[in-house]
């Protein structure tokens, strides 16, 4: 007696129409939407704190609570550290280089609303905060 094994043909049913492919535009990059953590649509002083202490942390890859010039790269030009260091001693600690980052805030908010959009940060010292505490 043969046994037929028997094979399931699962007639799939084509289904037109039902996967419209994801729109794009999550894709685009946005400033906004990386530092945004309660998804206003912007970025205010403690979402600009906690970025700009993240990568403080980062910079700071020995720990001692200081970053200097060197640490910093690009981040910041010579005269832009010089004018962050305000106790003068050739290193930035983490509050010096928080309230750095918070005068970029201040002047790249255009509407002094207290916080940025991603028009704000298309300023000059919108994308200067960006490129230091990203
Ligand atoms: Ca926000
Ligand atoms: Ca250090
Ligand atoms: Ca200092
Ligand atoms: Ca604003």
């Amino acid at each position: 007696m043969k046994r037929a094994i028997s094979i399931g043909f699962a007639i799939s049913m084509a289904m037109f129409g039902g996967f419209a492919a994801a729109a794009p535009d999550a894709a685009v990059p946005s400033p906004v939407v990386s530092l945004d953590g309660d998804n206003d649509q912007t970025v205010d002083i403690s979402e600009m704190g906690k970025a700009a202490s993240d990568s403080f942390d980062k910079i700071d890859n020995d720990g001692d609570g200081n970053v200097d010039r060197a640490a910093l790269g690009k981040r910041m030009s010579k005269d832009e550290f010089k004018k962050a260091d305000t106790d003068k001693d050739n290193v930035l600690n983490k509050n010096e280089y928080f309230i750095y980052a918070d005068s970029l805030l201040r002047i790249a908010d255009e509407d002094k609303d207290g916080t940025l959009d991603d028009k704000e940060f298309k300023s000059k010292e919108g994308k200067k905060l960006l490129g230091l505490i990203q």
